[in-house]
C-alpha cells in the first residue's frame, strides 16, 4: 500500500518540486534490473498527491513488466507531472522537469505519456540527454502507432495460431474497436492479410477516414462490434473495454489489441476463460509502440525496431504455450514470464 512506500517493491521514487514554474513531479523507478528504467511522463490534474504517487506506482510497474516482455535491455519507470497541462504547461516548466530527469544521471529515461506530446520531448530534451519519443527532425522516433500497430497484428496472428492452427487472420472476422493512429494502421494490416475487418468510432471523421480509403470495412456502432459475429475482437480505443456487460456479450474467441489495462477490473481475465476466449495480454501485444521509442537509445533506426517489434509474434506464442502449460490465463503467464527474465538477467548483473 502506499502507506508503506517500501511494500511496493520500488527502487526509487523521486519527489520534484520548482516553485517558480509551478511544477510538481514523481518519478518511480521500479526495476533497473535489465537496464535504465524508460517509461512515459504523464502530465495529468490528479485530485490528490496520493492520487499521483498510486498511478506512477502502479504505472512504472507495469513499465518493467512491458519492457522485459519486448526483449529490451531496459527497466521500469514512468513520472507524473501532477496539473493540469492546459494551464500549467510551458517550456519553463518542462526544463525543469528536464532537468530533474538530468539528475538521475540515466537510472531513468522518459517519453510521450497521457497530456505530453512530440514537442515536449523536444523541450525536455534541451536538458537531457534521457528522453525519447522526440520529433524526427530531432532524431526522435516519431509517431510511435506505426510499430504499435505492426506489434499488435503480430500477437494477432500468434493468438489466430494457437486457436485455429496457422497463424494468419486470412478469412478471419476482426472488429476494430477505435480507428485511431493505431487503429487505422492495424486495418491496413488486416485487409493486406486478407482479413475481414468490422469497425467502429465514435469519432464521425474516422468513419470518414474508413470509408474513403478503406471502402470494403464495415462500418457499425460500438455495441453492435461487441455482440457481433466476429472471429477476433481488438480494442483499439480507451482502456476497460473488457467489462462484466462486454465480455458476456463477446462472441469472438480471440480478444487482441492495442488499448492499455483492457480489463476492467481483476477477474475478467478468468471470466474470458471460462467462457472459452483467447486474450492476448495487451502490455504484450502493444508494446510496439515502446520498442520505436526505445531505439531512439540507439540512435534511431526503423528496420531494427520493426524486427524487434516482429518478434512480438514469438512471445505471444510462448505465452500462450507457458498459460496452457501451467494453467493460467495467459496475463498470468505474462506476469510469470516477465519476472523470470528480470529476476534472470538482474542475478546475472550482480556477479560483475
Ligand atoms: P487515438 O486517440 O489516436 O485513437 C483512439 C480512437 O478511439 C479515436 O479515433 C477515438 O475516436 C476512438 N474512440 C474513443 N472512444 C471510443 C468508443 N467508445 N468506441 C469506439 N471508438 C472510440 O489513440 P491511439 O494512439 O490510436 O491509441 C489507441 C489505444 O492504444 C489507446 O488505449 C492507447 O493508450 C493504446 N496504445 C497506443 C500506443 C501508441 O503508440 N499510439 C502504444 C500503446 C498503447
Ligand atoms: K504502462
Amino acid at each position: 500500500s502506499i502507506d508503506d512506500p517500501s511494500s511496493t517493491g520500488h527502487e526509487q521514487v523521486v519527489f520534484c518540486q520548482d516553485t517558480q514554474t509551478g511544477l510538481r513531479a514523481i518519478i518511480g523507478i521500479y526495476s533497473t534490473a535489465l537496464g535504465p528504467a524508460l517509461g512515459g511522463t504523464r502530465f495529468y490534474p490528479y485530485a490528490s498527491e496520493e492520487a499521483a504517487l498510486a498511478d506512477v506506482l502502479d504505472l512504472s510497474r507495469g513499465m518493467a513488466y512491458k519492457n522485459a516482455l519486448a526483449g529490451l535491455d531496459l527497466g521500469g519507470g514512468k513520472a507524473v507531472i501532477w496539473g493540469d497541462p492546459d494551464q500549467l504547461k510551458s517550456e519553463p516548466l518542462l526544463r525543469a522537469y528536464g532537468r530533474f530527469v538530468e539528475s538521475l544521471n540515466g537510472r531513468y529515461y522518459t517519453a510521450c505519456d497521457v497530456g505530453t506530446y512530440v514537442a515536449d520531448m523536444d523541450v525536455i530534451a534541451r536538458e537531457t540527454r534521457y528522453v525519447t519519443g522526440r520529433s524526427v527532425e530531432h532524431g526522435g522516433a516519431g509517431d510511435s502507432s506505426v510499430l504499435t500497430a505492426w506489434g499488435v497484428f503480430q500477437g494477432m496472428r500468434a493468438a489466430a495460431e494457437h486457436v485455429w492452427g496457422a497463424p494468419t487472420l486470412n478469412g478471419r472476422r476482426v472488429g476494430v474497436a477505435g480507428l485511431g493512429k493505431v487503429g487505422k494502421h492495424l486495418t491496413r494490416h488486416l485487409l493486406d492479410d486478407h482479413a475481414e475487418v468490422v469497425a467502429t468510432d465514435v469519432d464521425p471523421r474516422a468513419r470518414e477516414w474508413v470509408r474513403a480509403n478503406h471502402p470494403q470495412v464495415e462500418l457499425v456502432d460500438a455495441a453492435a462490434l461487441v455482440a457481433a459475429d466476429i472471429d477476433v475482437y481488438a480494442p483499439c480505443a480507451l482502456g476497460g473495454a473488457l467489462d462484466d456487460d462486454t465480455v458476456p456479450a463477446l462472441r469472438a474467441k480471440v480478444v487482441a489489441g492495442a488499448a492499455n489495462n483492457q480489463l476492467a477490473h481483476p477477474g475478467i481475465e478468468k471470466l474470458l476463460a471460462d467462457r472459452g476466449i483467447l486474450y492476448a495480454p495487451d502490455y504484450v501485444v502493444n508494446a510496439g509502440g515502446v520498442i520505436q521509442v526505445a531505439d531512439e537509445i540507439e540512435g534511431f533506426n526503423f528496420e531494427r525496431a520493426k524486427l524487434r517489434a516482429t518478434r512480438i509474434y514469438d512471445t505471444t506464442r510462448q505465452i500462450l504455450r507457458l498459460a496452457d502449460d501451467e494453467g493460467v490465463p495467459p496475463a498470468v503467464a505474462a506476469d510469470r514470464l516477465a519476472e523470470r527474465r528480470m529476476a534472470e538477467v538482474g542475478r546475472l548483473r550482480t556477479i560483475h
